[in-house]
């Protein structure tokens, strides 16, 4: 097993949506043994705390939510990303999904400074993919990959460092997309596995088709795994749970495909709300993901006899 330094990031970011919940997040993913977990399988791990978001003014926009505290939230997690690159493998504990734009753009930064490309994998019912203009319901967590491939209209956030090209996205999960997202992710190249086809051609194929090409180009990867790319009926801690989502064992193949790859340098988990749950079950499935992204197997593959 290949030792990592891994640097556990709380980022108790509750601001991308109205329904409170996510601020706890990141102590559930603690108190459910995280940081156990991935010693016991060798990694060394420093938990770095929570990130405070910076006080910023932005006048707020009364058709987005809490606009001054998501950028303020941007840029704070933005410096600590990228600082984080430089010392290990930075796993960030959310805290809603609007934290993957101060996450993955601070990830973009230094992938670009180091002169790496840096790929995308978004573990989602939903496409984040709306921005300030279309978004309906105003809550920024459903904006987040629209930022960080560098869409217009996003004055009020930092500047994204390193627009991320729709060929290095790869959304998994998709069963909950608008139609002004759907009108927009149709002019790019982003790979959008939903569920219609994981039922039809299963999750393995189209998950190895892009780590062949995160391998090609000798890229970093950052995966971005929603509660919600999981079937509510395995994890119910989540805000914005769809029906038909993925199953324990489609959940663990990807991550043991993921850690196969050797390819993750960068990891967000986000959107649990642990109010929403029953004695922490969902936040100890999302720590036994993790474990399997970082190495565990449930399952010892049956060694096949040399006779
Ligand atoms: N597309 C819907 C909206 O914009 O409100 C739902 C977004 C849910 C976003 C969660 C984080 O994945
Ligand atoms: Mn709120
Ligand atoms: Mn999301
Ligand atoms: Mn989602």
């Amino acid at each position: 097993m290949h030792t990592r330094d891994i640097l556990l990031i709380g980022a108790p970011v509750d601001s991308g949506k109205r329904r409170r919940g996510c601020l706890m997040g990141p102590d559930a993913f603690r108190v459910a043994g995280l940081r156990e977990a991935l010693e016991g399988l060798g990694h060394r791990v420093t938990d770095k705390g929570n990130v405070a978001a910076e006080a910023v003014d932005v006048p707020d926009d009364t058709r987005l939510h809490a606009l001054a505290e998501t950028v303020g939230w941007t840029r704070s997690l933005l410096r600590a990303a990228e600082e984080a690159m430089g010392q290990g493998m930075p796993i960030f504990l959310g805290g809603d999904h609007a934290l993957s734009m101060g996450t993955v753009a601070g990830v973009a930064a230094h992938a670009a400074r180091v002169g790496r490309p840096l790929f995308l994998l978004w573990l989602d019912a939903h496409s984040d993919f709306h921005t300030l203009e279309s978004t309906e319901s105003g809550n920024l967590h459903g904006v987040s990959v629209a930022y960080l491939s560098g869409r217009e209209g996003f004055g009020a956030f930092p500047a994204m460092p390193a627009p991320i090209p729709g060929k290095n996205v790869c959304m998994i999960g998709l069963r909950s997309v608008d139609p002004a997202e759907r009108e927009a992710l149709a002019a790019t190249d982003i790979h959008l596995v939903d569920m219609r086809a994981i039922d039809e051609n299963g999750i393995r194929a189209p998950l190895a088709e892009f780590l062949g090409r995160v391998d090609a180009a000798d890229g970093l990867l950052h995966v971005s795994f929603d509660v919600d790319f999981l079937d509510p009926a395995i994890a119910p801690a989540v805000g914005t749970t769809s029906p038909g989502g993925t199953t324990f064992r489609e959940a663990h193949l990807v991550m043991e495909m993921l850690f196969d790859s050797g390819r993750v340098t960068s990891l967000d988990l986000v959107e649990l709300n642990p109010f929403l749950d029953e004695r922490g079950r969902t936040a100890g499935l999302m720590v036994d993901l993790t474990a399997s992204l970082l190495g565990r197997r449930i399952f010892d593959r049956p060694t096949r006899s040399l006779a």
